[in-house]
């Protein structure tokens, strides 16, 4: 289905006046609300293919009927997304979840909707039917080389259908590692995968990125060869200037200080990007900011402070994307959530008067840090996020406006009832 833009424009009228009563304060006060304005309308955050299904646990999956059955119709459910809220502009594909066929069909349809191709994601975490070797112990750490060659092949494969869609870059998760003591050689482990790396990071184009991300458990459960962001750091300086750490918000031990590994990374010019997501015990992969908003809040400001420091683009020099999916929630209501939880941590990071910030800290002004860190975190700054997406010509209210246009019936109405779309 189509957002039929008549009906954005109704319910963005019937909203305007409410809106511009509480944007107000706002533009009188802020001597940058402007600039501020603009950041938001510029930021994109690409939504992952595997996330627009509901996904299951492993003791169970209930769809909710109306999920996209093919990468066409997973690219119309961004598409949507991106429609409401105008900062959902880019895709991320999982390769062979979503294999295109018709590559020319698949970009004119991108574009049709206004969508990028975000980072592509390989696979060697599951076997699939045809596949001749398996992934059950390990994947590029493998202890025999013929294993190791397919996972490598097939990362060049993935690299090759992001070439034809225009992505520009791979993102390696590998569940690679061991459940039990004795199970792994650590050192071969980390070698091996080394030198797989080393083969796929060959095949990358020149304006490639790799984006190693590391997780400290699950599937493997006493040790992951990729296991935190030392290990991935360590992999991706000794592949060189095109491989760069990702971090998954959930990929950490518990109590992890995520800020503090953001902050070291970006000045160390390693930090590639971003799964977004929220967990209160493990890779919980729920909705953006539900659990831990000042985390969130916390980990932008570090972004903030380290990529001005390096004189990067927020827009377009890290990658931004949403990893998160879950049983209970329609789908696309949670991504909704998800993007308006980061675009307001944003905007409260970029509220924060770091001169005094620095100064305080200078001082050893523990207090007035705190202060300093907690009125931004205090402000209500929804209706800047929200002019931002109606100068972008997104809604005002976007999950009121899918639900009174009831997206989900319709989608059931043209999908059926008993769609389950390919991911996790
Ligand atoms: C692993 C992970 C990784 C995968 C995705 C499906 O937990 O975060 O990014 O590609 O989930
Ligand atoms: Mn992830
Ligand atoms: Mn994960």
């Amino acid at each position: 289905m189509n957002l039929n833009q008549n009906q954005l424009q109704n319910h963005n009228a019937s909203l305007l006046a409410r809106h511009q009563r509480k944007l107000a304060p706002w533009t009188g006060e802020l001597e940058n609300a402007e600039e501020v304005i603009q950041k938001l309308v510029d930021f994109q955050i690409a939504i992952p293919s595997w996330a627009l299904g509901t996904g299951g646990t492993r003791f169970g999956r209930f769809p909710g009927g109306g999920e996209p059955r093919s990468l066409e119709e997973k690219m119309d459910d961004v598409g949507l997304l991106h429609a409401l809220n105008r900062s959902s502009g880019a895709i991320s594909l999982h390769i062979p979840w979503d294999v295109p066929s018709d590559v020319a069909a698949i970009q004119q349809r991108a574009s049709q909707l206004g969508l990028r191709f975000d980072a592509v994601n390989s696979n060697t975490f599951q076997d699939q039917p045809d596949q001749a070797l398996s992934y059950k112990f390990g994947s590029l750490q493998h202890a025999d080389a013929a294993v190791r060659q397919q996972a490598i092949d097939h990362n060049i494969e993935v690299i090759r259908h992001g070439v034809a869609l225009g992505s520009k870059s791979l993102t390696v998760w590998l569940s690679d590692g061991s459940c039990f003591p004795g199970q792994l050689n650590f050192r071969k482990a980390f070698s091996r995968t080394l030198e797989s790396l080393q083969a796929i990071y060959a095949a990358l184009p020149e304006d490639w990125k790799v984006f190693v991300e590391y997780k400290a458990f699950e599937p493997n459960f006493y040790s992951m060869t990729v296991g935190d962001w030392g290990s991935s750091y360590l992999y991706a300086s000794k592949l060189g200037p095109k491989a760069y750490t990702l971090v998954d918000l959930g990929h950490h031990l518990p109590n992890a200080n995520i800020e503090q590994i953001v902050a070291i990374l970006l000045q160390e010019g390693k930090l590639g990007g971003f799964h977004f997501n929220d967990s209160k015990y493990g890779d919980d992969d729920l909705t953006v900011g539900s659990i831990r908003p000042y985390q969130l809040f916390l980990i932008f400001c570090e972004l903030i402070e380290g990529m001005d420091a390096r004189g990067m683009n927020h827009a377009d020099d890290l990658g931004w994307m949403i990893d998160a999916s879950h049983n209970v929630k329609d789908p696309l209501e949670d991504l909704l959530q998800s993007v308006e939880a980061i675009q307001l941590a944003y905007a409260q990071a970029l509220l924060v008067d770091r001169a005094a910030l620095e100064e305080a800290r200078e001082a050893n002004d523990v207090v007035r840090a705190q202060e300093i860190l907690q009125d931004a975190f205090r402000t209500d700054v929804r209706p800047l996020v929200a002019e931002a997406r109606l100068r972008a010509g997104g809604a005002l209210n976007p999950l009121a406006l899918f639900r009174q246009l009831d997206v989900r019936g319709q989608l059931i109405g043209e999908r059926g009832l008993k769609t389950v779309a390919t991911g996790l």
